[in-house]
């Protein structure tokens, strides 16, 4: 496609930020499975449950509460293109810890959200310094198809564990697929070593 490549000089710096198999593209795309939700900050709830000492329910204004933080990431989508330089800001996972406590064999956390959509990933992976849960993209408010009103961002993995429309966190035991990885797609999604697919399907 017309001007998605960057000229020659910065590709050659890019290209090794650039995993096997991807495309760079200049503009984030919208993808997502079925509608984009609606959103009334009085009656959304973030909920932290399972395997935790207390049950702990964020109300839109207290999650908008705890400090922020920027951080700039390059993207990977299984489909194939990457986006470098991506600004998300919001509240880094780790920081939830701070508000809620995992017991000792908490190990998975299941994402879910609006509508259903759910990704899992091992807590140890969320407490990443890079993890967030973003509710600003590129210094605006995230619009309501990447997102809104709150989205997982995991730079580290290919883009479908980047959850958008989060309601829930549930911390588990044993690890449980989401809708992707029920689906066929691999339960690490690491861009650098190219895990698409898994083995079922
Ligand atoms: N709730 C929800 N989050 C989702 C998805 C979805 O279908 N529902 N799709 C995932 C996939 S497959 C991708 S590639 C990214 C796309 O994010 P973007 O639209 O902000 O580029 O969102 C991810 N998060
Ligand atoms: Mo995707």
């Amino acid at each position: 496609m017309n001007g998605m490549r960057s000229p020659k000089g910065s590709q050659l710096n890019t290209g090794e930020r650039i995993p096997p198999g991807q495309r760079l593209v200049s503009r984030l795309p919208v993808l997502h499975y079925g509608p984009i939700p609606p959103f009334d900050p009085a009656t959304w709830e973030l909920r932290l449950f399972g395997l935790v000492e207390e049950e702990v329910v964020f109300s839109y204004e207290q999650f908008m509460a705890p400090p922020t933080v920027r951080i700039v990431a390059d993207i990977h989508c299984v489909t194939g293109w990457s986006m470098l330089d991506t600004v998300w800001e919001g509240v880094l996972f780790r920081e939830l810890l701070n508000h809620v406590r995992p017991q000792p064999e908490a190990r998975y956390v299941l994402i879910h959200c609006d509508y259903g959509y759910t990704t899992n990933l091992p807590l140890a992976a969320l407490l990443d310094d890079d993890v967030l849960l973003a509710y600003r993209y590129n210094d605006e408010p995230l619009p309501p198809q990447y997102g809104h009103p709150l989205r997982l961002v995991v730079p580290k993995r290919y883009f479908w564990k980047s959850a958008k429309w989060v309601r829930g966190l549930e911390f588990m035991a044993r690890d449980r697929p989401g809708f992707w990885e029920v689906r066929g797609y691999h339960n690490d999604g690491d861009p650098w070593k190219e895990e698409r697919y898994g083995l079922i399907g």
